[in-house]
């Protein structure tokens, strides 16, 4: 299905931002392609079972949901979707 970037972008910027925006603790910035590239390479599985579950890679700790507990699994998947659209 196509990724739904209104809400990707507005879980983004509630619950992602505050990491991933200026890449704090190694979080990945959307747009940058060269972090960005191998983990697309994972595919979509991956990041999303990442995002859902959390995990610690080499880089830092990606926490589950990115903390935001109550967030649906497709608001979290959006979320990915939204920054991988900007960073290939
Ligand atoms: Fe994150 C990573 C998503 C939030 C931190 N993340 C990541 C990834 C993804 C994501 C997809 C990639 C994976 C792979 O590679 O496999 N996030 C996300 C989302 C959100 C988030 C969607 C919202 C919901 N994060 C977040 C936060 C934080 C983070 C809030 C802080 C606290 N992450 C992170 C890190 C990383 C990530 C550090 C990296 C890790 C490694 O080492 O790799």
């Amino acid at each position: 299905a196509e990724p739904d970037n209104a809400l990707g972008k507005s879980v983004f910027g509630k619950t992602c931002a505050m990491c991933h925006a200026a890449g704090v603790a190694g979080a990945p910035k959307p747009g940058d392609k060269a972090d960005w590239g191998p983990r697309i390479a994972q595919g979509n599985d991956t990041l999303y079972k990442h995002a859902l579950e959390g995990y610690t890679g080499a880089k830092g700790m990606m926490p589950p949901r990115g903390g935001g507990t109550t967030l649906k699994d497709e608001e979290v998947k959006a979320a990915v979707d939204y920054m991988t659209a900007l960073s290939r």
